[in-house]
């Protein structure tokens, strides 16, 4: 694609299930991916909601944003309802009172809601191997009500319950790996999207769709509010982040671990930190630990990959 002058919305589908005339605010990466991912899926879709930046923008009473059933469930819980509704649907096809069809299940939840308050909840939907497509949209804190930090909050970053400042440097611990934990269920299909790789995006949820059993899927979404970021950089800090290893773009396909976006050359993580105003404080030995901590996963993940191809 860097080599290629390519313009994504003549590839893909035109039809949009998440409309225009949201509120999202301007550069919001989340609301991008999800729009996509809606592209991928086409019409046959059913979707459960955690409260959440993405629940707020698309339904604000008595308006929708939404071109499809969606249903808007508590903040720990969209995985929970989804897998009910998919068990509904299953039953219902079995005894033949609706017709049998393909549907797209489909939860949604912030990084507060997957990788705090509703973890146990996701864990228990991915366990019993329903037919479902867990997403969660890390835009790396409490967004909605005011830029709280969350377990995926990256180390450094300066929120509002992370305040950087004289007795602190920000967030003092490292984001949770959510991705690492769905795979340990050991479920069909893992993959993390970005929506600056629409087409690696595009292909990893039609992929999700057509397993047999659970998917869970990790979008990395900038959010240039929370950030402090320039909205206009929201797509090229999709691909720095990439290209830093800050969130590597992977899937895990029965138990393999194929790296989709591989780096050859890792790019300085200053590039990506400097332009947000959450990392301004950081001091050159922080961002030395980070860089060191970047690589060390990054290398980890292509050591996997290759152990893996070995054994095949
Ligand atoms: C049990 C519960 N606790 C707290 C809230 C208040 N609340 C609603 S949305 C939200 C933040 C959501 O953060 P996240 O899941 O990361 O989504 P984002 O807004 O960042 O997209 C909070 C704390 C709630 N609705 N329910
Ligand atoms: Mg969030």
């Amino acid at each position: 694609m860097e080599k290629f002058n390519v313009f994504a919305s003549r590839l893909l589908p035109k039809e949009d299930y998440l409309c225009s005339g949201h509120r999202a605010c301007q550069g919001c990466a989340e609301v991008l991916a999800m729009r996509l991912i809606h592209k991928a899926l086409g019409r046959n879709t059913i979707v459960a909601s955690a409260t959440g930046c993405m629940e707020i923008i698309s339904s604000p009473f008595p308006e929708t944003a939404w071109n499809l059933p969606w249903m808007h469930v508590a903040f720990e819980n969209a995985a929970t309802v989804a897998s009910g509704i998919e068990s509904g649907y299953k039953a219902l096809m079995r005894k033949g009172r609706i017709p049998q069809r393909k549907i797209n299940f489909i939860a949604y939840g912030g990084d507060g809601a997957t990788a705090d308050i509703g973890l146990q909840w996701v864990s228990g939907a991915m366990e019993r191997g329903h037919n479902m497509i867990y997403v969660c949209y890390d835009n790396e804190a409490y967004m909605n009500t005011g830029i709280q930090r969350s377990s995926s909050t990256p180390f450094g970053a300066s929120t509002t319950t992370s305040p950087a400042g004289r007795e602190s440097d920000g967030q003092a611990t490292w984001k949770k790996n959510v991705t690492a934990i769905m795979a340990a269920h050991d479920i069909p299909y893992v993959a993390t999207v970005n929506p600056s790789y629409p087409f690696d995006l595009f292909q990893k949820i039609r992929k999700a769709a057509a397993v047999d059993g659970p998917a869970y899927i990790h979008a990395y979404s900038c959010c240039p509010t929370g950030w402090r970021m320039r909205t206009d950089l929201a797509v090229q800090i999709g691909r720095l982040a990439v290209e830093t290893a800050v969130a590597p773009l992977y899937e895990i396909e029965n138990g393999k671990l194929r790296i989709t976006q591989p780096i050859e050359k890792i790019r300085p993580v200053r590039d990506y930190l400097k332009i947000q105003g959450r990392f301004r404080h950081l001091k050159d030995t922080i961002i030395d630990d980070i860089e060191t901590r970047l690589h060390q996963e990054y290398r980890a993940l292509e050591a996997r990959q290759a152990r893996e191809q070995e054994e095949a």
